[in-house]
């Protein structure tokens, strides 16, 4: 299309260019593709463009510079919008070793091939994937509240690192979002927090366009948003026309100016801006436009109605001249800033960079306490509370709380200086999430996205609570501890609405997340040095909330195995089993007074202690073996949930003793016995094995 020129004689006319570029770019995108979303990114296109031209502090040449502004685009499925800024700003891709290699993240041919198989340009923004997304989204409501992590970050850093003359950290968090991330309950969550936490530095940039999938939103969705946001205390604005760069660019401009509180600018918009038939319709949501249609809306733009992919002479030196310059000058002046503060004071950025490559600091595992062998024993929740206080006092970084029940989960890091996270003490380490199971998880997947290492803790059974962001946390690889307690129904007299039974193997389930559940105090040592040197794996850690044994390690192997996911606990004579007892977490003790019973009468058992599947299923088939002798059939599988998969380990001579109903409410004795945890059942099963 070399032939076309489009001239813009004032900037005024060389934005609307740039916009009309975005708008295009889009529609063309999914047109080739036959399939994505158009109407969004048209009608989102002059706001996007006003606050990444204007105020967005981002280097398009390092897109990973610690202190840029972060923007996440929540309705993911306005991919193109991101996509275009992306390409248009000459952003530049950076490898996963965090080197920049110099070439474009989203190349014009990525946008040709969007939604194809390698393109950068997938159907929604992938983080680790495009450089310069911040985040995964697409499932509705994750972005806005990742949004609110993000600026927790900000927060929680700059009391951290900042000095004197050093604001090293200052970074705004600004979100797009639509109709369908405010009417998920997520939003709410989230956007009350960050009223609570009054996060200043947090925008939001909401597309009231009145269209959802279905329909107009006066189907489902009739509620005042302004009113709900003024009442979550946050500052509320309302642009009444998303083409008004100026209303748009005053409304940022306020926000910029600094407040006491997080923004919401409501911008009225009108989907598929400019397409004549389309516009204000559900059918501009999630389909081409049509060749046709195109045409019309081009000619509306005053756009060559033939061109595809068009980027007129001019554009991208204006968003080199806008974003990029901008953003670079605010890139060296920090980098000189560090400079400076590397010089005075050394450790700190030393921190900073070791958080940046999620590295760990010297001596970190220094203080991981060890626990001697006690028959009554302790609960994993409590031995977890004693590492996670030694372990944090030796990693500043990890920060973490609870959904309103950390004494429960016993997440509270009580050292001195540990302190809250509240609005008035940003540097304190202990968060109050309430009662936001939802909110929290993503919280903790944008605080991991500013390279905090996280954690969050409720009860197992409400992990389904949470079930997106932790999945979301696999799939961006990002390594955020999520502690689940009360993990069977072991939870005893609360009975089975907070019995879990199906939440293990569902989180098992996730590819890339870790589960581990550890069998006693020493187990969940060595479960935290695993987790802590992960760099890129989210861990489910599932803990009980009755006490379990401390094993005799002297007499039974080193919990140092757990680091292979299984090991042989306690093995059979001459070590020549021939029965395998496989258990996790609360009945690997069982299994092992099993083992005792059997070894009186002279049964060869061997006990697998085996807290990850995960883990064990990486190490090499040498090892496995060695675990798991394939010509050892008579297996037994012990553990308090769904026996769900447990198949793969027994094989089809193998029993599974699990729970196949929900549970009850009695005291965890009386459950024992009921639902059949008691060694004298794994005894008989055991001898019924090895007849046949
Ligand atoms: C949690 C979740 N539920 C459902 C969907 C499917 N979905 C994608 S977009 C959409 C409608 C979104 O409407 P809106 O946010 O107003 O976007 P617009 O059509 O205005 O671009 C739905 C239901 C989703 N992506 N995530
Ligand atoms: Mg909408």
């Amino acid at each position: 299309m070399g032939t076309v020129t489009l001239t813009a004689k004032t900037q005024q006319e060389l934005d609307h260019l740039c916009i009309n570029t975005i708008r295009t770019l889009s529609m063309d995108a999914v047109q080739q593709a036959n399939s994505g979303h158009p109407g969004a990114p048209m009608a989102l296109a002059p706001v996007a463009y006003t606050l990444w031209q204007q105020f967005l502090r981002f280097d398009p040449d390092d897109p990973i510079w610690p202190n840029r502004d972060r923007f996440v685009l929540s309705n993911g499925h306005a991919s193109m919008l991101l996509y275009s800024l992306l390409h248009l700003a000459g952003v530049k891709a950076v490898n996963p070793k965090y080197e920049r290699l110099g070439e474009l993240s989203v190349k014009l041919e990525d946008i040709k091939r969007f939604r194809q198989l390698d393109s950068k340009c997938p159907g929604h923004p992938e983080y680790r994937w495009t450089s310069g997304v911040e985040t995964t989204t697409g499932p509705l409501g994750q972005g806005v509240a990742n949004s609110v992590g993000m600026a927790i970050a900000s927060d929680w850093l700059a009391q951290h690192f900042n000095r004197p003359d050093f604001p090293i950290f200052d970074f705004k968090v600004y979100a797009i979002c639509g109709d369908g991330d405010m009417m998920e309950g997520i939003s709410g969550e989230a956007a009350s927090l960050a009223g609570h936490l009054n996060l200043k530095n947090l925008c939001w940039l909401y597309d009231n366009n009145h269209i959802t999938i279905e329909g107009h939103t006066s189907l489902a969705f009739d509620e005042d948003v302004a009113a709900r946001f003024a009442g979550y205390k946050w500052n509320v604005m309302h642009v009444k026309d998303a083409n008004d760069t100026g209303a748009i660019a005053a409304a940022l401009a306020k926000f910029a100016q600094g407040t006491d509180r997080p923004t919401l600018i409501i911008v009225d918009s009108h989907i598929a801006y400019g397409a004549p038939h389309k516009q204000d319709t559900a059918a501009a949501h999630g389909e081409p436009l049509g060749e046709d249609e195109i045409r019309l809306t081009k000619k509306f733009y005053g756009w060559p109605e033939d061109a595809k992919f068009l980027i007129p002479d001019g554009v991208r030196e204006n968003f080199a001249a806008g974003i990029g310059a901008r953003g670079k000058k605010a890139r060296d002046s920090w980098m000189k800033l560090f400079d400076a503060y590397r010089a005075k004071y050394p450790d700190l950025a030393a921190r900073i960079l070791q958080m940046q490559h999620r590295e760990l600091p010297n001596g970190w595992d220094k203080d991981l306490p060890s626990f001697p062998a006690d028959a009554k024993g302790v609960a994993s929740r409590d031995s977890s509370a004693k590492v996670l206080n030694a372990v944090a006092q030796d990693i500043p970084w990890l920060i973490g709380g609870s959904a309103d029940l950390a004494p429960s989960t016993k997440t509270l890091l009580k050292f001195d200086g540990a302190g809250d996270f509240e609005a008035s003490t940003y540097g304190g380490r202990n968060f109050h999430f309430g009662i936001r199971e939802h909110a929290m998880g993503a919280i903790l997947n944008g605080l991991s996205l500013c390279k905090i290492r996280p954690y969050g803790s409720t009860f197992l059974i409400f992990s389904d609570y949470m079930r997106e962001p932790i999945r979301l946390s696999a799939v961006m690889e990002i390594p955020v501890i999520y502690v689940f307690t009360h993990d069977s129904i072991g939870v005893g007299e609360d009975g089975p609405t907070h019995q879990p039974i199906e939440q293990l193997v569902a989180l098992r389930a996730i590819p890339g997340l870790i589960t581990i559940r550890p069998a006693d105090a020493n187990e969940v040592t060595e479960a935290w040095r695993v987790i802590l040197q992960l760099a890129h794996e989210p861990v489910a850690l599932v803990l009980s909330r009755q006490a379990l044994p401390t094993l005799d390690r002297a007499k039974y192997a080193s919990a140092s195995g757990l680091a292979k996911g299984a090991y042989i606990l306690a093995e059979a004579d001459r070590g020549k089993p021939e029965l395998l007892l496989l258990a996790t977490g609360s009945e690997v003790s069982l299994a092992v007074q099993a083992y005792e019973l059997l070894k009186a009468e002279g049964i060869r058992a061997r006990v697998v202690s085996m807290p990850s599947w995960e883990i064990f299923d990486h190490q090499p088939n040498d090892y496995r073996n060695s675990i798991l002798p394939p010509d050892v059939t008579a297996r037994i599988s012990i553990e308090q949930a769904s026996t769900m998969g447990w198949q793969r380990y027994v094989g089809p001579r193998g029993r599974m003793i699990g729970m196949h109903t929900f549970g009850a409410s009695a005291p965890l004795k009386e459950l024992q016995k009921k639902f059949g945890f008691v060694p004298e059942r794994i005894v008989a099963t055991a001898k019924e094995l090895l007849a046949k």
